[in-house]
């Protein structure tokens, strides 16, 4: 590991094969092979992954994986799996996937298994969401719980809601769940103005219970149920918190008896699946949840085991890193053709960008290379009639995973097919375009045929599977989990850490009192800051 990326022998080998095959052909490649699209494949845990519209030959794939072995990825895998600290900049193992593992399993931190506390806290959750969801827990007055409202932000809200999302067909409808992140205040009045109190909990999902955006909707929250209620000792009928901070829960007036436990070894972004989910298992269910949690635990095995050509997050991770290293692509699409994925975009930004927006390696260097791209997304068919034509007539080069599901959930059945022969004619559109002959002989005139013309060439991964339940969701994010962390360990860095995100926790508390004070404050800003904060002032009156 010592050796920098750019030095790897198959680092050279790879540029060597880029610059021979950079201009081929998808259409080309399909031609000389009529069985790519069946062989340019693996499925694994319920999903199956097509990448063979992709711009790469069988040498890609031998000289990636190559490039995979000499990183070591599968050492570091190893030492994942193992509890090892490997997020070095905190010294913190990276567990996620002891939230997942089946009783009975060992994996431990510093000598301690940690399976029996993950299932301890999955049992405390499992009891806690029944009597939620079978009346049994009642608010202050005496009223069923009909509104659940998690608050938090980052990777204690997008899992929340994304999930939340996803999942809708198989939440108890009788309830209503809602997501509070923003410290703007309408957030909490949009997600409050039509609930009454007396019927509502609200889950303060924070692991420092320290984020000043949470404390302040958490503080929101507690005043408007005590108001309304006119009690303290509503609080704790109507708020219950997951944390790792034990002190500041009870210091809010949280008994830690109504505490859901995580652990330092959880990041945020990978904890949707530990307590962070405690709305997700009240909305689908403790079978539910744990239907979830078999999904991420089959694409872990998966991961863990599957020889590195034929692993799904290992070759997804590597075409990442060869668009983004070779091609120069600054971003890559997500485009789920379910629209209760339309949160899903969103939460793997936060996955990878947190995860792999980094410029520093291991050893602690100043990378010469890029690290992670840039990810976002809109759900199929909505992006057809909108950004799609940038990736097809524009000048950059975006590779993007279409998602797609074979059984709807809906009972609108016959939307389906048409649905999915959007995404199928995307990526036979995008992979092979429409050239200047093909318009001319389907009667184009002339003078609009250049305009008209679709270079085709655009990359595309198809991930399908049979029906978006629990179970495939839990998988999904655990392939995107593994591929980011594959992503992370060629270009070896920390993908587990994020000062950046530390830093703007920081920065507007300096800034808050300035805002606040009746007194003209004495700025000590940019020309530019202080300005804006001057007139800021003075327009709000
Ligand atoms: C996730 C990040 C960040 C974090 C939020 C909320 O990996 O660290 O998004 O989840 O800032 O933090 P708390 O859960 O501590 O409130």
């Amino acid at each position: 590991m010592n050796q920098r990326l750019t030095e790897a022998p198959s680092w050279h080998a790879l540029q060597a094969h880029y610059d021979k095959i950079k201009d081929i052909q998808l259409r080309q490649l399909f031609a000389d092979d009529p069985n790519r699209g069946d062989r340019l494949a693996a499925e694994a845990a319920g999903l199956y992954l097509d990448y063979s519209k992709n711009r790469i030959t069988d040498e890609t794939i031998r000289l990636l994986v190559q490039l995979a072995k000499e990183r070591g990825v599968a050492d570091r895998r190893n030492a994942m799996f193992r509890g090892e600290k490997i997020n070095i900049t905190e010294d913190r193992a990276v567990l996620h996937v002891a939230l997942r593992a089946p009783r009975g399993t060992q994996i431990k931190v510093d000598g301690v298994d940690v399976v029996p506390e993950v299932h301890a806290v999955l049992d405390k959750m499992a009891a806690f969401s029944g009597r939620v969801r079978s009346g049994e827990w009642k608010g202050h007055t005496g009223k069923r719980i009909k509104n659940v409202i998690n608050v938090g932000i980052g990777g204690s809200y997008l899992g929340p809601e994304m999930a939340y999302d996803a999942l809708r067909t198989f939440t108890d409808r009788a309830m209503k769940f809602r997501f509070v992140a923003n410290v703007d205040g309408a957030a909490f009045a949009e997600a409050t103005h039509d609930l009454d109190p007396a019927e509502t909990l609200f889950i303060l999902s924070s692991k420092t219970f320290t984020t000043l955006e949470t404390m302040t909707n958490a503080a929101t929250a507690r005043r408007w149920v005590v108001n309304a209620l006119k009690s303290d000792a509503a609080v704790a009928k109507h708020f219950v918190a997951v944390s790792t901070n034990a002190q500041g829960v009870s210091k809010f007036g949280i008994d830690t008896a109504n505490m859901f436990e995580f652990w330092d070894w959880v990041g945020g972004r990978y904890s949707m699946d530990s307590a962070i989910g405690l709305s997700t298992m009240i909305a689908i269910g403790p079978k539910g949840f744990e239907d979830l949690l078999a999904g991420f635990h089959d694409m872990d095995e998966h991961f863990r085991t599957a020889p590195l050509e034929k692993n799904l997050p290992i070759l997804m991770g590597l075409l990442t890193v060869w668009y983004n290293n070779f091609f120069g692509a600054q971003t890559i699409g997500i485009m789920p053709y379910a629209d209760n994925l339309k949160r899903f975009p969103a939460y793997l930004q936060q996955l990878q960008m947190e995860s792999n927006g980094k410029h520093v390696s291991l050893d602690c260097q100043q990378v010469n290379y890029q690290t992670g791209p840039i990810i976002w997304g809109e759900p199929g068919t909505d992006g057809q009639h909108s950004f799609y034509q940038l990736i097809h007539q524009g000048t950059k080069l975006i590779p993007c995973d279409l998602i797609g599901f074979c059984k709807p959930l809906s009972e609108f059945t016959d939307h389906q097919d048409l649905l999915m022969a959007n995404l199928f004619a995307q990526a036979e559109a995008l992979a092979f375009g429409k050239t200047a002959e093909e318009l001319k002989a389907a009667g184009s005139p002339d003078s609009q045929t250049p305009f008209r013309v679709c270079e085709g060439n655009r990359p595309t991964n198809t991930i399908l599977a049979e029906q978006l339940t629990p179970r495939v969701v839990g998988a999904l994010v655990a392939l995107y989990e593994h591929s980011v962390f594959t992503q992370g360990a060629i270009w070896a860095i920390d993908s587990f850490d994020q000062w950046g995100v530390e830093l703007g926790k920081v920065l507007a508390t300096r800034i808050i009192p300035e805002l606040q004070s009746s007194a003209e404050p004495k700025l000590k800003h940019d020309s530019s800051t202080n300005t804006l904060i001057g007139r800021y002032r003075s327009l709000r009156g």
